[in-house]
């Protein structure tokens, strides 16, 4: 049962004047704000898929202010997932898909794409480090669902990966698909949608197969590379990722079937409205670059553009930064710093990469894809 200690400080009621440019003519607007503040409180949550666990909440208060003090964004990562998140042993530097987000936010909020700490999480410990206010977003492969959202506490910004869950087996196997794996053994990591799916899917097709849990990707890679087990089994770009990292890559492949839908993107602590749209706007930035044709390389020379979209989404004109406490060129030092979409996912994902990815679901709406970004208006 929740134990929701949720205290009303005060519902201040603000009078504020907004003018609203209409059809050409100008209006003025009366408009009556109520905020709530929210205070540090304990709930009791369902655990995925387990039993329900107290949880404490950090306040959801004012994170971009947290950020500010202290100069430096804290980013909830992956240590072990190369390609979105990896921490290199050798230079001990953090790299990927989902770091390059970490990066983009704190390019927005602090103008310095470097002033970051990435905290690495595993799939259990992610959500404790987010929830109690260790870090202030996280962007780790996360898939975006209901229970995450509510009853966990949390707010998802756009997905920036649209993924499924895929299982792989080795060539020399004989198995093409998940019925092959009757009776077999299929190792998985916990705290995860994997976990869920996998039981899910493999009970709707009646195959019976045993699960070998394990706690994060690297245990759970040996275990799969040691022949422990017949399949393994997360989400696709989990798997293309873990290929590489496998004693011999080339030996295994890929299954066709998608197992479930697992969008992947960033999440904040539920309760800070303005660091949410923050983050949804930095995404949706991202996006909007690669739309107009915005790189980090002709950046400069767009802001003489006369195009009003883009004079709006590099802040040249308007005020769309300040309405959120940012300058009104953070889109400008993402793009500048970090990058566009598409050169985000060509620098980690890409032709270039071991990983090669196609954008499938991925590109932009005008290519056939998910990504749609709101006008910057
Ligand atoms: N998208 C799924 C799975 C995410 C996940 O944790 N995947 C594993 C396997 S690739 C992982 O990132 N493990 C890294 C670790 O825990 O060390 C979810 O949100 O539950």
């Amino acid at each position: 049962m929740n134990r929701k200690h949720l205290i009303i400080i005060a519902g201040i009621l603000l009078l504020a004047l907004v003018l609203v440019a209409c059809g050409g003519t100008t209006q003025t607007e009366q408009v009556e704000v109520t905020r709530i503040v929210e205070v540090t409180r304990v709930v009791e949550v369902p655990a995925e898929g387990g039993e329900p666990q107290a949880v404490t909440f950090a306040e959801a208060g004012d994170t971009l202010k947290t950020v500010r003090d202290r100069g430096v964004l804290k980013c909830g990562g992956n240590a072990n997932v190369p390609g979105f998140g990896y921490l290199d042993p050798d230079t001990n530097q953090f790299s990927g898909f989902d770091i390059d987000f970490c990066r983009a936010i704190a390019a927005a909020v602090l103008g310095d794409a470097n002033a970051v700490e990435v905290i690495p999480t595993t799939g259990t410990s992610r959500f404790p480090t987010l929830q109690s206010g260790e870090v202030d977003v996280l962007v780790r492969n996360t898939t975006w669902t209901i229970s995450r959202d509510t009853s966990l506490g949390f707010d998802f910004a756009p997905t920036t990966f649209y993924d499924g869950q895929g299982m792989m087996v080795r060539k020399d196997s004989g198995i093409t698909s998940l019925a092959d794996l009757e009776g077999g053994t299929i190792c998985v990591q916990s705290g995860t949608t994997t976990e869920k799916n996998l039981a899910d899917v493999m009970r709707a097709l009646d195959i019976a197969y045993e699960p070998k849990v394990f706690p994060d990707a690297p245990s759970t890679l040996e275990a799969y590379d040691s022949g422990a087990c017949d399949g393994f089994t997360t989400d696709k770009s989990g798997l293309v990722s873990q290929q590489v990292l496998l004693s011999d890559p080339s030996a295994h492949t890929i299954l066709d079937e998608t197992m479930s839908k697992e969008p992947l993107g960033p999440l904040v602590r539920h309760g800070d409205n303005n660091w949410g749209d923050i983050v949804t706007w930095v995404v949706f930035c991202t996006f909007s670059g690669e739309e107009y044709g915005i790189t980090s390389e002709n950046v400069d020379d767009m802001l003489n553009s006369d195009d009003p979209v883009i004079q709006n989404i590099l802040g040249v004109t308007g005020d769309l930064g300040t309405a959120m406490g940012l300058s009104n060129d953070f889109c400008y030092q993402v793009i500048k710093q970090v990058g566009n979409y598409e050169e985000i996912y060509n620098r980690n994902l890409g032709p270039d990469t071991p990983f090669n990815l196609p954008r499938g679901l991925n590109a932009l709406y005008t290519e056939g894809g998910l990504l749609y970004a709101p006008p910057f208006r």
